[in-house]
């Protein structure tokens, strides 16, 4: 499992530092992707959620592999923040991050961060380490939504 894993990230690296405007060929397509990126993050953060909050049986390799996938793909969503695709619509990004983007992009960071202490929580194999880590990603995670998402 670790070899697919460096290579993945590998790829997912090469991917992110592409050029934006050769990554997308109309903004819509931009939208998509952020918005993709995002579900695939949740879905992987919810089920290492579902063993912190004990809705399932705690695995320690499930919880890794989940984790690690968090981390990298939380490196995704933020190339898909091209110029022209804010919106005043419920749930859709707001104009400030534009306007701010110096505070949206410290708090992308700060968000990778605490995924990557999660992926190395869960390495220990430890349920507690997990919790404890588990905790700071889903703040990051709501911080950003409540600045920056049209509530
Ligand atoms: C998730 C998810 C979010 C965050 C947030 C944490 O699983 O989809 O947006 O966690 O709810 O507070």
């Amino acid at each position: 499992m670790i070899r697919p894993m460096v290579a993945l990230t590998a790829l997912v690296a090469a991917a992110a530092a592409m050029p934006a405007a050769a990554q997308f060929q109309k903004p819509e397509d931009a939208v998509k992707y952020r918005q993709s990126a995002m579900f695939l993050l949740a879905n992987h953060f919810g089920r290492v959620g579902a063993m912190v909050q004990g809705r399932v049986p705690y695995d320690a390799a499930a919880a890794s592999a989940n984790a690690d996938i968090v981390s990298t793909i939380s490196h995704l969503p933020f190339a898909g923040f091209v110029d022209g695709t804010a919106s005043t619509e419920k749930g859709k990004a707001k104009a400030s991050i534009w306007s701010d983007r110096a505070k949206f992009d410290a708090a992308a960071k700060k968000m990778q961060e605490e995924t990557a202490k999660l992926a190395a929580a869960a390495k220990t194999n430890s349920l507690d380490n997990l919790k404890a880590a588990f905790g700071p990603v889903g703040q990051t995670c709501k911080g950003c939504h409540d600045d920056f998402r049209n509530q």
